[in-house]
């Protein structure tokens, strides 16, 4: 989990490249997305229609709706086959954007979370923290433009980090990074962590 460009993508992959170096089956998979009505869905909520604006509670519908899909059609057959799923965002996001930024009810929103994801709970959730300011450099440089919710301003993703930062001081699967520095020194503190919870007695 992070704001924009915090490296959730790069960290994922590394994380994934590790655990099947040790032989263990992982899903890579993302949100919104991972199956084929969810990456439907993806599109639809990141194209910039001039003629169409999104309600914001249609907006929470539509990622909720991607994730009933993904839980039911690909992350709970991969925990039954005893693999581990990485998922680039999943519920928290929308505690953070639909919730502290865009304003919508959540405990409301909790109890959507919960029953589109049928109660799962992350054993882990890894939040890559960098300030907004490094989160909008990094997406300057990008070369494709900015998605329906990446042209919002400065003020919606403050209130994204800071919601990130009050989940990880009240949520124990919450662990936080810093995701500022060498992309493999992150992805060593990452393992080290996930080594401890994991795979240490
Ligand atoms: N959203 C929501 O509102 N509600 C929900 O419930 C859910 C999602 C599930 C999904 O976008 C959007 O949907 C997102 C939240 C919302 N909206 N926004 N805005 P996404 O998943 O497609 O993309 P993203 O979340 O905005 O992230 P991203 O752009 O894909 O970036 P990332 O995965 O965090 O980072 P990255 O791709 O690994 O790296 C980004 C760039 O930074 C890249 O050029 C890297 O080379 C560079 N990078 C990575 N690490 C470093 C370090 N350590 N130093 C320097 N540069 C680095």
């Amino acid at each position: 989990e992070g704001i924009e460009a915090c490296g959730k993508s790069t960290q994922l992959q590394l994380m994934a490249n590790w655990l099947q170096g040790l032989k263990i089956e992982v899903l890579v998979t993302r949100e919104p997305g991972g199956t084929d009505l969810g990456e439907n869905i993806r599109r639809l909520l990141k194209e910039v229609n001039k003629s169409e604006k999104i309600s914001d509670m249609a907006e929470l519908l539509l990622f909720e709706a991607s994730r009933s899909q993904h839980v039911e059609e690909k992350i709970l057959p991969a925990l039954d086959a005893g693999k581990i799923v990485l998922c680039d965002r999943f519920y928290d996001s929308t505690i953070v954007y639909q919730g502290a930024a865009r304003k919508l009810n959540i405990n409301f929103i909790s109890t959507l979370n919960t029953f589109a994801s049928r109660g799962l709970v992350p054993d882990m959730t890894i939040f890559l923290d960098i300030p907004v300011k490094v989160s909008f450099e990094r997406i300057a440089v990008r070369q494709i433009g900015r998605d329906r919710i990446e042209q919002e301003g400065e003020d919606f993703f403050e209130n994204v980090r800071h919601e990130y930062l009050s989940l990880c001081r009240v949520e124990d699967r919450f662990v936080k990074f810093d995701g500022i520095g060498d992309v493999q020194t992150i992805h060593e503190k990452i393992k080290n962590e996930f080594t401890r919870k994991f795979f240490k007695n």
